[in-house]
């Protein structure tokens, strides 16, 4: 494989689309070896076919606001490949939403979804609509006219969404009401649907708690576990939630979080009535973390980023490229041993490097945060049953699925060190699954 040649011609032909083409970049690199010593990928054009998506479906979302004003969005599917199952992945509502952008994550969602075992192919979708500060029914209406669109091409055989930034329980309650109206039917469609229709339990709370039980898994390779680490995590969203709950429920303290106004740093730690108290000040879609500061008088950090607070563990839970080369050398220097990304491709290349460089326990977030999509591909299961699992069955089977990822990571991604690459192996253990069932199935 001649990774330079690949990425040439996919940036001629996508310019500009700086966030594909870095994900596109670092599988690519990660797996020429084993692409290489299998002749039967190359013979097939198993790269060629598996970086471009399947289709794209682009459309405008036209929507009134509560004042009788007409606005436009952009709306997007991009499947991108379903060797192994059904597309599968999430919606993202947010005004930077672009190709780019949720190539990117379709991209990756190909390997997560591959590491979880189950079986889902991969794609994701979204639109630049920004629900901030929009009341309800406006949201309602804009996620109706999305759907109007959508539903053409999804099905629970077909192509299965899922909620995203921007998209959650609320979001996929209109979506999927619209989807039955047309479709006329009531079926496993989305996931993250709520628990009396078709719910799974720990949907809500499994990305952020699938990321902490693969941090537990690589703090174990060195004797080490949450009990008394101090923990920093980014974002306060769904993801970030579910995180901290669990660091908490671990033993861990969590000194800082933030919100796209800054930082709080709680020196007593987040846990109890004060997550709690996040979760409202998130839902008034207000600034997000300051006040708390003056409710339990923590310092604000306004405009900065967190990773700059000694830790022990670090979890970026907002956006991709939040933490960069700087950020991660000043974690290094404060003693951090393990950063886990909670959310999709927090961590430039850049920092990266630095992290594996040092040699600290890293664990990409395609691994990491595969907790969310594997416990929507239990949902699928549930919904296929007619039937549903209590929470502790659901979470012991989400636990086994991060205990998998990270082993499959370990087996793919040591060497004779010793030191496990665990971007390497979930590279390579995520696209030897797909492109194995791509060989099988034929050129198409
Ligand atoms: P939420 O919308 O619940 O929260 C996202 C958080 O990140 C919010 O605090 C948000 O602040 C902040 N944020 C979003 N975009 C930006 C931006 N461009 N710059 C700075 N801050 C930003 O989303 P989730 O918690 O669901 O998602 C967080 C991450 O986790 C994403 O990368 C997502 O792809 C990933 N992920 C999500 C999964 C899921 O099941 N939900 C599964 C696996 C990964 P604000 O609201 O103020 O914009
Ligand atoms: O990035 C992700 O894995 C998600 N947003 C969850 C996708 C899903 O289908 O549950």
């Amino acid at each position: 494989m001649n990774v330079e040649k690949i990425m040439n011609d996919l940036e001629k032909k996508h310019p500009g689309e700086v966030e594909y083409l870095q994900a596109v970049r670092e599988v690519l690199e990660t797996i020429e070896d084993v692409y290489n010593e299998n002749p039967q990928f190359e013979a097939n054009g198993i790269i060629e076919r598996i970086i471009e998506p399947d289709r794209i479906l682009s459309f405008k979302v036209p929507w009134t606001d509560d004042n009788g004003n007409v606005h436009v969005n952009l709306g997007y599917r991009i499947q991108f490949n379903n060797a192994i199952g059904p597309y599968k992945g999430g919606l993202r509502f947010h005004p930077s939403v672009n190709l780019s952008i949720l190539k990117f994550l379709g991209f990756e969602q190909i390997f997560k979804n591959s590491l979880t075992t189950l079986p889902m192919g991969g794609g994701k979708g979204g639109s630049d609509f920004n629900p901030k500060g929009r009341s309800d029914r406006e949201i309602m209406r804009f996620c109706q006219a999305f759907m109007m669109e959508l539903w053409k091409i999804i099905g629970p055989e077909t192509d299965v969404p899922a909620g995203d930034i921007g998209v959650g329980g609320k979001e996929i309650g209109f979506m999927y009401g619209m989807y039955k109206k047309l479709a006329r039917e009531h079926t496993g469609v989305l996931t993250g649907k709520g628990l009396k229709w078709g719910g799974s339990l720990v949907r809500p709370e499994a990305t952020g708690f699938g990321n902490v039980y693969f941090a537990k898994e690589m703090l174990a390779t060195k004797g080490e576990t949450f009990k008394g680490k101090t923990v920093v995590v980014s974002g306060f969203g769904n993801v970030a939630w579910g995180a901290v709950t669990k660091v908490n429920e671990l033993g861990g303290k969590v000194v800082a979080i933030s919100g796209p106004d800054g930082y709080i740093y709680d020196k007593d730690g987040i846990s109890g009535k004060k997550i709690d108290y996040m979760l409202e000040l998130r839902a008034t879609n207000e600034d997000i973390v300051k006040p708390y500061s003056f409710e339990f008088g923590a310092e604000f950090h306004q405009g900065k980023k967190p990773w700059e607070v000694k830790c022990d563990v670090a979890l970026p839970c907002a956006t991709q490229n939040e933490l960069g080369k700087e950020d991660a050398l000043m974690l290094v220097k404060n003693g951090c041993i393990c950063v886990s990304e909670g959310a999709n491709m927090p961590c430039t290349p850049e920092a990266v490097e630095i992290f594996l460089e040092h040699k600290l326990l890293f664990g990409p977030g395609k691994a990491a945060n595969a907790g969310g999509v594997a416990t929507s591909g239990l949902e699928m299961s549930q919904n296929g049953m007619k039937l549903s699992w209590s929470a502790e069955e659901v979470d012991a089977k989400l636990h086994g699925i991060m205990v998998n990822i990270h082993e499959a990571c370990v087996k793919h991604g040591k060497d004779a060190s010793g030191f496990v690459n665990y971007v390497k192996g979930a590279n390579i253990a995520g696209f030897l699954k797909v492109a194995d069932a791509m060989v099988e199935q034929g050129i198409l």
